[in-house]
């Protein structure tokens, strides 16, 4: 016998964006892609490789860490912007400047299917297309979706892709020593 849950809704997929600055970066990321994947209502399906990547926006500042995860979630597109930030605030992110420096920052980049324009919460990413730091972890791992009419191959090929640097061959580097 199948028994499906009152009031539960499909899982979608969901495209998530990460990168810091200060403090350990990386292990930020790795424990914000673990506490992800512990709650009930989101798993982890697959993570991109880590880069490293020069600042965009406000550029006198560190080296950016960068990379990308596929989850499957149950929750809507504002609770999943919700999960987000408390999980960035869990891992003690404190909000400054915008394009300013950040232990970790991440981003809804795409859910299947929607185009949301909202207050708190826009679908796909607004500046998502036009950012090599995003396209090219999300395209280890995602290189067919279509964003904006485009694949994410064809807006990575587009990208200005000038000092990304592969910061670990390890595909497992966020499932290591955290
Ligand atoms: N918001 C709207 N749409 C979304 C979305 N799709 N995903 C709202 C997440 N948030 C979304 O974000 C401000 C508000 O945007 C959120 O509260 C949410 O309601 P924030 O993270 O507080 O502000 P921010 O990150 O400083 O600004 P913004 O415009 O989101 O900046 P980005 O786009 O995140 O860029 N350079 C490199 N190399 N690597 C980086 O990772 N990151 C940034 C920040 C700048 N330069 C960088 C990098
Ligand atoms: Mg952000």
């Amino acid at each position: 016998m199948i028994i499906v849950a009152e009031n539960s809704s499909p899982d979608r997929r969901a495209w998530l964006g990460l990168g810091g600055n200060i403090g350990d970066p990386v292990r930020n990321m790795a424990l914000a892609l673990k506490a992800l994947d512990q709650r009930d209502d989101c798993s982890l399906c697959k993570v991109s490789r880590l880069y490293k990547t020069p600042p965009w926006g406000k550029t006198d500042q560190a080296w950016f860490f960068n990379s990308c995860a596929e989850i499957t979630t149950s929750l809507e597109p504002l609770a999943l912007l919700q999960a987000c930030l408390e999980t960035e605030k869990s891992l003690k992110r404190v909000r400054m400047e915008r394009w300013g420096p950040r232990s970790i920052d991440i981003d809804i980049l795409a859910m299947d299917g929607l185009t949301l324009t909202g207050e708190r919460l826009t679908l796909p990413h607004p500046r998502m297309t036009g950012r090599g730091f995003v396209l090219v972890p999300l395209n280890d791992i995602a290189p067919g979706i279509v964003i904006d009419g485009k694949t994410v191959n064809e807006w990575m090929a587009l990208s200005d892709q000038t000092g990304i640097e592969l910061a670990s061959e390890d595909p497992d580097w966020w499932a290591l020593g955290v």
